[in-house]
């Protein structure tokens, strides 16, 4: 392509980055904050415990002044249920109100937009022993605690995101931490998408509720997308190709945009007896949603080759979020050997992004924004200062790719990469940093907590002050 078509960000275009309550607020017995499933589940071995993390909840204002200084935009974090309804229902509880007014108000006070993740991995721990996402309730809950954040925050935020990585959830939520399956389960694929079902409509009414108390939001999903690619040209790989894409990404935005199965999942559910039930409501309820655009979490693409109908299950042992796993007959994970890895083995495919992006937008026409995407590595802190070249280099490429998508027709409309700050990963401990801002602490004990500033956090200040046009 010839330098002149390409095109430049949009004006208003969102720069700003994210994180999520659990992984960096720590203050788990605060000011009346009930456990959530994070607070109470086993932790992997030699990771930070939770209780302290990056310790947002009390250098909020420090934090957002350095995105600030960095030239945000916007501001993507998540609001943690148990703050603000410590049982997950039942009372409010008036200081988790009051803590995310000022959050926001102080992002206000910087013009920088909240983007709000309503739920990011944190289920309500009352909530868990009350069947959670099993009990068809979950619906209700749901509907209520959003109603409680449109009520209170709904006169400022503009953006709000429903549940974050709902796809992972469900494909991989032991991994994180969620998705509790109810004791004696038999079929545990079926009870996982029953949970699923219930999520997809929570999220749906969300959406309508959203629309109707806060007409000038705009609300949308925020599921995990990845392109997956066939591990060879054999017709075979390509069919399982189809079946991962159906079922690691097309369902969820489908539902999201369309308010229907995607009909690859649905045959996938019926061939193992896992069949959702709908309850009375359901099938109107998905289909009066409607997002304003989609969000979505990108780290790298995923290949697969087609999986014999023989082969041993346990192939599953290893997988993370961003791995394909194995279901015999259909797909097994591949690794790709055109593509660099992380330090933490998580395949690096800039280009990927831009195939991802565009597919995304052949399918659903609705304005994109990246709520996630970066790099996790073991940085260094040596005298006051974090190289972080491998970083700055992952996001170069991929911001070079998102304008080149843009350059297709694209509509973009901003770029959150994960994370702001340094904070706790998901199961790699905090030994595992993602952010443009160095928190001083470790898996092994808490530490000053200061804040420095990495190299990444300098250059990505000059990308957002050239809206995307300076990335040396
Ligand atoms: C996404 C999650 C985030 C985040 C990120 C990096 O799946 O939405 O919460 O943690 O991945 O993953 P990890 O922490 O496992 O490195």
């Amino acid at each position: 392509m010839k330098d002149t078509n390409l095109k430049q960000f949009p004006k208003n275009f969102l720069w700003g980055a994210s994180t999520s309550a659990y992984q960096c607020e720590g203050a788990v017995n605060e000011d009346g904050k009930g456990p959530s499933c994070q607070d109470v589940k086993e932790l992997p071995a030699g990771t930070a415990s939770l209780d302290v993390t990056a310790d947002h909840y009390h250098h909020y204002k420090e934090d957002i002044a350095l995105m600030a200084e960095m030239g945000f935009k916007t501001y993507r974090f998540s609001i943690a249920w148990t703050r603000i309804l410590p049982n997950g229902d039942g009372e409010v509880n008036q200081a988790g109100i009051d803590h995310y007014n000022d959050v926001i108000n102080t992002c206000l006070e910087y013009n920088i937009e909240p983007l709000v993740t309503m739920f990011h991995f944190d289920m309500p721990a009352a909530l868990d022993h009350r069947g959670s996402w099993s009990n068809p309730d979950s619906v209700k809950w749901f509907e209520n605690y959003a109603k409680v954040l449109f009520e209170n925050f709904g006169d400022r935020v503009k953006y709000w995101l429903t549940i974050n990585e709902q796809n992972m959830l469900t494909l991989v939520g032991p991994v994180i931490g969620t998705m509790m399956i109810p004791e004696g389960t038999e079929n545990v694929l079926k009870e996982t998408y029953q949970q699923n079902h219930h999520m997809l409509v929570a999220q749906a009414k969300a959406m309508v509720l959203c629309h109707k108390m806060c007409p000038n939001a705009k609300i949308g999903p925020a599921p995990n997308i990845s392109y997956v690619y066939a591990a060879s040209c054999k017709p075979e790989d390509m069919l399982a190709a189809e079946e991962f894409n159906a079922i690691r990404n097309w369902l969820y935005l489908d539902m999201a945009v369309y308010g229907r199965y995607n009909n690859l999942v649905w045959r996938y559910l019926e061939e193992h007896d896992a069949t959702p039930t709908f309850a009375p409501g359901d099938k109107e309820a998905l289909e009066a949603a409607h997002p304003d655009f989609i969000g979505f979490n990108y780290y790298n693409t995923t290949t697969v080759e087609y999986a014999p109908k023989d082969l041993k299950k346990d192939v599953n042992d290893k997988m993370d979020q961003q791995k394909g796993g194995a279901e015999p007959g259909y797909f097994m994970n591949f690794k790709n050997p055109n593509l660099p890895t992380t330090e933490f083995g998580w395949e690096i495919d800039p280009i990927g992004f831009r195939v991802t992006l565009r597919e995304v937008y052949d399918r659903y026409h609705l304005p994109i924004v990246i709520t996630e995407n970066g790099l996790g590595a073991y940085d260094q802190l040596e005298d006051g200062q974090v190289h972080d070249p491998y970083r700055i280099n992952y996001l170069r490429q991929h911001i070079t790719q998102m304008r080149l998508a843009i350059s297709d027709g694209v509509e973009m409309m901003g770029y959150c990469p994960w994370s702001a700050i340094d904070l706790v990963s998901t199961h790699e401990g905090i030994r595992k940093r993602y952010g443009f801002i160095y928190v001083d602490t470790t898996d092994e004990e808490v530490g000053s907590l200061k804040r420095y500033k990495k190299d990444s956090f300098y250059w990505y200040k000059k990308v957002i002050a050239s809206n995307g046009e300076d990335l040396d």
